[in-house]
C-alpha cells in the first residue's frame, strides 16, 4: 500500500512570523544577513559565504554574467545558466571573473562607415547614447573613435550621414590605459569633463569603458562578494549529462561554486556527477532539488556542499500540474531543515540548504530563512530588473519583462528533466510568461533587505542563525489570510499594486 502523509503540504503564504521581544540594539543597522552555501564541521567557518541570502536561478531568463556582476555587488550570488554550449558558459564565467567595478565592456559598438541611422537604431534598441566606433563593430576592435549625442543634430543631420564624418576621432580622444585604477581613470574624466573614459591596450585596441555616472556607485558596494583575488565570486549550473566536459571548462574559467540543476535530484545521476565532481577538482558542488529527508540524506551521502529544496513551487513551473509530482514549498523545506538540524546533531558536519522557487512576497525569503534556509534561490524576483537577460516590452501602459522556464519548449533544456530517455523535451514543464518590469536591481535588492532586517527586528534576530533558533511561526487560517491584506475598505489608485 502506498505511503500516505497525514498532514496537507503547506506554502509560505499560510504561515506568519510572531513577534519576539525586541532589545533596543537589535535595530536594522545592526543586523548582519551573512550566511553559509557549503558544508563546514563544527566550529569552522564555510568556505563561501553570503552577504545576503540571495541567489538567482540557473535560467536562461535571469543569470546571465551582468546579472552576475550586478548581485555579486549587493553580496549575493548568481548561478549561470546551464542551457548553453559549455564552451559560451565557461566564457561568461570569465566575464564575470575578469569584470572590474567600474570598468564595463562597451555594449554599443560599430565601425566608422556605418550612419547616423544605424546610431539612432543602436540607441532605440538599448538606450546607450555613447557608441564606441572600432574597425569591426566589436567591443574590442581598435578603436577609432567614439560617437556621443553631442556629435550631431538630428533637425539636420542626414541618416545617412557616415559615422567617420561626425565622430570624435581617436586623434582627439583622452583615453586610458590597460592598468589605470579607477580612481586613476576617474581624475582623467573630471579634469577633461567627461561622461566617459576609453581604456585601450598597446594596440590601440578598445578594452573597456569607465563613465563618470558608475563611479560614485562603485564606491557604494559595502557589501560586494569578492574572492581573495578580488574578482565576484559566480557559480553555474551543470547538468548529470555532460558534466565530465562542461566542469573541468567551469573550473578552468574560474568558477567558485557549481550546482546540479535539476527538477528531481534524487537519482544516482546526481550521486555519479558529485562524485566525479570531488574526485577531478576541488569545487565545491550543490546538489537537488528534493522535498524530504530521504532525498536530502542521499545527496548529503554523496558529498553534496549544499542541498537545494522545491519541486514545482516556481512561478513559471507547471511540473505539479503536468506529472502530478511535488510537495508544499514551505512543507518540504521544514522537513529537509530538521533532517539537516539532526545531521548536523549527529556528525558535527553542517549542510546549508537553499530554498528553491516559489518566493512571491519579500516576507516569504524571511520566512523561509526561518525555517532554516541558508539562503534563497529566485527567478521571477530577479527577471522584473534591468539587469536580467531578457527584453523589456511596453504592454499597454505597463512595462514588462519576458520570463520563461527551464522547462520550457523556449529553453529546450531536456538535460534538467531527462530521466535516461530520448534526448529531448517530450512534454513541457514550465511556461513562458511576462513578469512587471521594476527597474534596478540595487534599489529592490536593497528595499527588500531592508524589509527583511525590520522583520527580523521584530523577531529579536540580529543575525539567520538567531532567527533559525529563536523565531517562532504560527499556521494561519484562510479566513485570516483575508485580514492579513487590505479588507473592508475601498482602495485608493495609488495603493493598487504596492508589493
Ligand atoms: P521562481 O523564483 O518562483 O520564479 O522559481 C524559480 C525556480 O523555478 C528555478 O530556480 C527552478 O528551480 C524552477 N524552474 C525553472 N524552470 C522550471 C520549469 O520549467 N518547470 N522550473
Amino acid at each position: 500500500m502506498a505511503f500516505y502523509y497525514q498532514e496537507p503540504s503547506r506554502t509560505f503564504s499560510e504561515y506568519l512570523l510572531l513577534p519576539n521581544l525586541t532589545t533596543k540594539d537589535c535595530i536594522p543597522a545592526n543586523v548582519n544577513m551573512r550566511t553559509p552555501i557549503v558544508k563546514f564541521a563544527k566550529g569552522e567557518r564555510s568556505a563561501i559565504e553570503l552577504n545576503i541570502p540571495f541567489a538567482s536561478a540557473v535560467m536562461q531568463a535571469v543569470s546571465d554574467n551582468h546579472l552576475a556582476v550586478a548581485l555579486a555587488q549587493t553580496g549575493g550570488i548568481s548561478f549561470l545558466f546551464g542551457s548553453q554550449s559549455v564552451a559560451d558558459q565557461a566564457a561568461m564565467v570569465r566575464k564575470v571573473k575578469a569584470y572590474k567595478a567600474g570598468f564595463v565592456t562597451s555594449r554599443s559598438n560599430l565601425t566608422p562607415d556605418h550612419t547616423l541611422a544605424d546610431v539612432l537604431a543602436s540607441k532605440e534598441a538599448n538606450g546607450h547614447s555613447t557608441v564606441a566606433i572600432t574597425h569591426d563593430g566589436s567591443p574590442t576592435g581598435k578603436l577609432l573613435g567614439i560617437v556621443t549625442s553631442r556629435d550631431y543634430r538630428i533637425s539636420r543631420d542626414l541618416p545617412d550621414k557616415p559615422i567617420h564624418s561626425f565622430m570624435t576621432p581617436f586623434s582627439s580622444l583622452i583615453y586610458g590605459k590597460v592598468g589605470i585604477t579607477l580612481p586613476e581613470a576617474n581624475d582623467l574624466i573630471w579634469e577633461h569633463k567627461l561622461n566617459c573614459l576609453p581604456i585601450i591596450d598597446d594596440e590601440q585596441n578598445l578594452v573597456y569603458l569607465v563613465f563618470r555616472k558608475d563611479y560614485d556607485r562603485n564606491k557604494e558596494n559595502p557589501l560586494e562578494l569578492l574572492d581573495d583575488k578580488k574578482s565576484y565570486i559566480v557559480g553555474a549550473g551543470i547538468n548529470t549529462k555532460d558534466y565530465k566536459e562542461r566542469v573541468p571548462a567551469l573550473a578552468e574559467a574560474g568558477v567558485d561554486i557549481v550546482v546540479l540543476d535539476s527538477s528531481d535530484g534524487y537519482s544516482e545521476w546526481q550521486r555519479e556527477a558529485i562524485q566525479y565532481v570531488k574526485e577531478h577538482t576541488d569545487l565545491k558542488i550543490g546538489a537537488g532539488n528534493v522535498v524530504d529527508r530521504e532525498g536530502f540524506l542521499y545527496l548529503v551521502e554523496s558529498g553534496a556542499d549544499f542541498v537545494k529544496v522545491g519541486i514545482g513551487g516556481g512561478s513559471i513551473c507547471i511540473t505539479r500540474e503536468q506529472k502530478g509530482i511535488g510537495r508544499g514549498q514551505a512543507t518540504a523545506l521544514i522537513e529537509v531543515a530538521q533532517a539537516r538540524d539532526e545531521y548536523y546533531e549527529k556528525t558535527g558536519i553542517y549542510i546549508p540548504i537553499c530554498s528553491d522557487g516559489g518566493i512571491v512576497h519579500d516576507y516569504h525569503i524571511t520566512l523561509a530563512l526561518a525555517m532554516g534556509a541558508n539562503f534563497v534561490m529566485m527567478g521571477r524576483y530577479f527577471a522584473r530588473f534591468d539587469e536580467s537577460p531578457t527584453k523589456k516590452l511596453k504592454i499597454g501602459n505597463s512595462y514588462v519583462k519576458e520570463y520563461w522556464a527551464e522547462g520550457s519548449n523556449r529553453a529546450r533544456n531536456w538535460q534538467r528533466y531527462d530521466l535516461g530517455g530520448k534526448q529531448s523535451l517530450v512534454f513541457e514543464e514550465g511556461v513562458d510568461s511576462y513578469v512587471p518590469y521594476a527597474g534596478s536591481l540595487r534599489e529592490n535588492v536593497e528595499k527588500t533587505i531592508s524589509k527583511i532586517k525590520s522583520t527580523m527586528c521584530n523577531c529579536g534576530a540580529k543575525t539567520i542563525e538567531e532567527l533559525q533558533r529563536t523565531a517562532r511561526i504560527s499556521l494561519v487560517s484562510a479566513t485570516s489570510l483575508v485580514e492579513g491584506g487590505a479588507h473592508d475598505v475601498m482602495l485608493k489608485e495609488s495603493s493598487l499594486g504596492a508589493d
